[in-house]
């Protein structure tokens, strides 16, 4: 297991490389380069330029979340096919710089949703919430401006304003794409870009949907075991590989997430885990919970200890944090919470690691 954390880059993050680095076990950052359009090539000075930034301060840029699937490929318009030529170029480039793994997500439309970015808890933290009911009255150009009023003055990733604008247009790109066509068209793109992940050695692992149901009809197909097994197998190989968001994937009830990891890390097919706490509050509805198990509905141990039992060795990096001790900051990426949560996660390991070889 190798712990990391995610940066945003030294022009949008508060946080410092220097600080990060004095968090007790973070060997790695896991980063992106933010200026570079969806679908352009990643040029490699840029590449380097962020990579020698991360060395500097002492640590490794070998995980990328996220290069992002421009819509086009996701639609199936013809000009996929220049979109993926370049993603592959970008995925040569990423190699020659020692990147292991790239993380990225099939959503149509919207990464990640949620109704609250600042819901206040009982001990004055804040954290990000999820009330289906709201998104049910909500259209998406309501949940575009509510995420970007509420999000401190950061570009939340996945929710970048030139995109918002054509909101609608783009909806009407999706109108025929069910989750067949979007499955073809993922199977498309990984039948394209898989050979040229295994000359250069770098995997793909998706992103789960967040939340891992269909919103605002849009088609998801990122959900529960079913999905994801069908994903693996669409190119069999552990190059086409998953990011094991235990959040998103916990977000349904019905989604056991130590199965998911035992079956799909025990399969070598998981590079990459985001590993956070939900509180589940009934109908669908969700709130974000400290690491710590008991704060939430997902039970951590168990979780670390999937992932110990099956020999995990890739990487992991705490996710979301609560904004606490008055940090401001963008929503889900403050310093303070992180860190404890990445303190906590290599407690448990550091114990299940030393109990298993007693
Ligand atoms: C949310 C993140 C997602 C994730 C993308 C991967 O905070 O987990 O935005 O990075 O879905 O492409």
């Amino acid at each position: 297991m190798q712990m990391t954390f995610r940066w945003f880059g030294p022009d949008d993050d508060k946080i410092t490389l220097g600080q990060v680095r004095q968090i007790p076990g973070v060997q790695g950052v896991v980063g992106a380069l933010y200026d570079v359009p969806v679908g352009e090539v990643w040029p490699k000075a840029k590449i380097a330029q962020l990579k020698a930034q991360i060395e500097d301060a002492g640590m490794s840029l070998e995980v990328i979340e996220s290069v992002n699937i421009h819509d086009d490929i996701k639609i199936g318009l013809p000009s996929r096919d220049q979109y993926i030529e370049n993603y592959k170029e970008t995925i040569r480039n990423l190699s020659e710089f020692g990147i292991k793994v790239i993380c990225y997500n099939f959503m149509p439309v919207f990464d990640w949703v949620r109704t609250e970015l600042a819901r206040t808890l009982p001990d004055g933290s804040t954290t990000m919430a999820y009330d289906q009911s709201i998104v049910d009255t909500m259209d998406p150009e309501g949940m575009a401006a509510s995420v970007e009023g509420d999000s401190n003055g950061y570009v939340m990733p996945g929710w970048e304003p030139e995109r918002m604008k054509g909101l609608k247009a783009l909806f009407a790109q999706y109108a025929d794409v069910d989750e067949q066509k979007l499955s073809d068209n993922l199977r498309y793109f990984l039948e394209a870009i898989i050979p040229t992940c295994e000359q250069y050695d770098v995997k793909m692992a998706i992103h789960p949907d967040d939340p891992p149901r269909p919103i605002f009809g849009l088609p998801r197909i990122v959900k529960n075991f079913d999905d994801l097994k069908a994903i693996v197998e669409m190119v069999d190989s552990p190059h086409n590989a998953l990011t094991l968001c235990t959040g998103s994937l916990g977000e349904n009830p019905e989604n056991d997430v130590p199965a998911l990891i035992r079956y799909f890390a025990g399969r070598d097919r998981v590079p990459f885990a985001h590993v956070r706490n939900i509180k589940h509050l009934g109908n669908d509805n969700f709130e974000e919970a400290a690491h710590l198990s008991e704060m939430g509905s997902l039970d951590i141990y168990e979780i670390m200890k999937a992932f110990h039992d099956v020999g995990f060795d890739g990487y992991i990096r705490p996710d979301h944090g609560r904004m606490i001790w008055g940090e401001t900051g963008r929503p889900g990426y403050g310093l303070y919470d992180r860190a404890l949560g990445i303190a906590y996660l290599n407690g448990l390991w550091e114990a299940i690691d030393k109990g298993s070889k007693a």
